[in-house]
């Protein structure tokens, strides 16, 4: 039996932070669904596509890419998702106890909705202070963002602002 598990996150856009989070998790289930989420809380930079073709290009080259799917969702519950496509868990990242406090009341209503449950994983240190926020920031600024994200996301992210 195939074990599948699913990141969602806005990935707006997609950081090492992410990345670390999607190659551990691909290393504890067969199949990872990389799932990209409009998050009605924040306001987003890129569009849901350009944020699921960035991922596509970071993972391309990644030792794990064949046990990954990168699809976005916006028709429902992200449980709906994970029950349409077998996964048994949620795989999410957790920096802080903000993090934590965020996590823990979603984490319980999806397992009472479908049964599906929340895995926690902590960061690489060289990654836990790194955000989707802050690189928009830094990057609205005219910073240098390439400490932070994959070589395709810096990439656009430069050649959009030119
Ligand atoms: N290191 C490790 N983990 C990280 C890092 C890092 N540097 N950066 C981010 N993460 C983790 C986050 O903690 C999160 O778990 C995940 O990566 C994604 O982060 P973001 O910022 O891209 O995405 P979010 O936090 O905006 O999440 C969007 C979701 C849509 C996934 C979220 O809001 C959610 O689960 N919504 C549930 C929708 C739903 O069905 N609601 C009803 C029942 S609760």
């Amino acid at each position: 039996m195939t074990r599948i598990a699913v990141v969602p996150g806005s990935f707006d856009p997609v950081t090492l932070g992410h990345l670390d989070v999607i190659a551990r998790a691909a290393r504890l289930w067969d199949e990872i669904h990389v799932l990209v989420v409009h998050n009605p809380g924040k306001t987003a930079l890129l569009p849901i596509a350009k944020r699921v073709s960035l991922i596509q290009d970071a993972l391309a080259e990644a030792e794990v890419a064949g046990q990954i799917i990168v699809t976005s969702w916006s028709v429902g519950l992200l449980v709906d998702y994970a029950t349409d496509v077998g996964a048994t868990a949620l795989v999410k990242g957790i920096r802080s106890q903000v993090d934590v406090a965020y996590e823990t009341p979603m984490a319980i209503v999806n397992r009472n909705l479908a049964g599906v449950e929340t895995v926690f994983m902590l960061p690489d240190p060289a990654h836990a202070h790194v955000s989707s926020s802050l690189v928009r920031q830094v990057a609205s600024l005219g910073g240098d963002v390439a400490p932070y994200v994959p070589r395709a996301v810096a990439d656009y992210l430069a050649s959009a602002r030119d």
